[in-house]
């Protein structure tokens, strides 16, 4: 009996792919539907995590676990069920919980993903970066740019919590992580004789408008290490009194260039009003919000995230944001929106109405 064309064509055809497998070869025709999908398929689901189930977990860790070199930092990631296990918020973005307990320290080290710290709660606690201390308070926003020394000192009696922030999942995907030690002597930089060094060098009036200056070639963090909430709830003030907007949003920039915090990641204050209804909006790029004053709640990709004060949430890219809240509310916002830019693909849709409301999200 011989094989018809089409048999062996078929048989010629499982020949061919079994010999591409063979040598590490991949036919894109089979794999491009995958592969250049019409809009972003984030693996990371949108996700929230409450400050009721993580603060009494945190604080369990405050008495069971020291923080030591080697572990570093205690620290709780925010570990986005759709990664498969990864430690990540998003693909691209840490997102995290930190914590110390009255008089600890935590080691200083730098590596080359940067990081800022959302203060939530607590006083006392001062981050020194490549050797000025920046007092942290709560809605304080605290930089730590790429490859500066820093350790966290808290010279006080409470507990403190903040949020990090950290592109290093963008770094590792870029094979660019570095690490290193403080080679001290001693595990912390010396205590400096002054601190906030770079809040004074830097007054208060540049901080939050984008684009204020040309910037320069070469992305760079902003010398502004620390940007303080008392300025930020002014600026909001002064912005919401000028707009009948239900959401105002600020952008925190790099006083003398008018760019973004860091090269990676760019941050925000949102301002919802009482009552207040944004608009849906898509946006390419990861995003992690932590809700810090108020009560209310995002709709994303259909799904109603109620938050209030410490929550915690993501919204991958391109998914439908909305947010409301039933009283005046204030949330901070973490994205790596500034890549998405600096390489010219980054996307905004605005919906042309609410969405519907298909599920209520509830935290674990
Ligand atoms: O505080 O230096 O959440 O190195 C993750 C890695 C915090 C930090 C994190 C870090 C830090
Ligand atoms: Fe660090």
């Amino acid at each position: 009996m011989t094989a018809s064309p089409e048999t062996r064509t078929d048989l010629e055809l499982e020949a061919l792919y079994r010999d591409l497998a063979a040598v590490d070869l991949r036919p894109l025709w089979t794999i491009t539907e995958q592969l250049l999908t019409p809009t972003p398929q984030p693996r990371a689901v949108p996700w929230l995590w409450s400050a009721a189930t993580m603060k009494p977990l945190a604080r369990r860790a405050i008495e069971l676990v020291p923080v030591e070199r080697g572990g570093e930092r205690r620290v709780l990631s925010l570990q986005n069920p759709g990664l498969g296990g990864r430690p990540y918020a998003a693909g691209t973005l840490w997102g995290a919980i930190q914590c110390l307990g009255p008089r600890e320290t935590a080691p200083a080290h730098r590596h080359t993903p940067g990081a800022v710290r959302w203060v939530l709660e607590g006083e006392g606690v001062w981050t020194t970066v490549d050797g000025d201390a920046c007092d942290m308070h709560p809605g304080d926003l605290v930089l730590t740019p790429s490859w500066n020394w820093h350790d966290h000192v808290n010279g006080g009696d409470s507990e403190m919590f903040w949020f990090d922030g950290l592109d290093l999942p963008m770094i590792e995907a870029l094979d660019a992580v570095f690490f290193e030690q403080y080679p001290g002597p001693g595990e912390n930089q010396p205590a400096p004789a002054e601190h906030n060094v770079s809040e004074r060098a830097h007054p208060p009036g540049t901080r939050y408008v984008r684009g204020a200056v040309d910037g320069p070639l070469t992305p760079a963090p902003s010398p502004l290490l620390v940007y303080r909430w008392a300025d930020t709830a002014a600026e909001l003030d002064r912005l919401a009194a000028d707009s009948d907007e239900p959401v105002t949003t600020l952008e925190y920039v790099n006083p003398t260039t008018g760019a973004s915090v860091l090269p990676t990641l760019g941050c925000s204050v949102l301002r919802v009003r009482a009552g207040g209804h944004g608009p849906a909006v898509r946006r390419s790029g990861n995003a992690v919000f932590v809700a810090f004053q108020g009560a209310g709640s995002t709709v994303i990709d259909g799904q109603r995230f109620h938050w209030g004060p410490g929550d915690m949430f993501v919204a991958p890219s391109w998914s439908a944001v909305e947010h409301a809240a039933d009283e005046e509310s204030v949330l901070f916002l973490l994205t790596d929106a500034p890549v998405l830019r600096a390489l010219g693909i980054h996307r905004e849709q605005v919906l042309p109405g609410p969405q519907t409301v298909t599920g209520t999200f509830t935290p674990r």
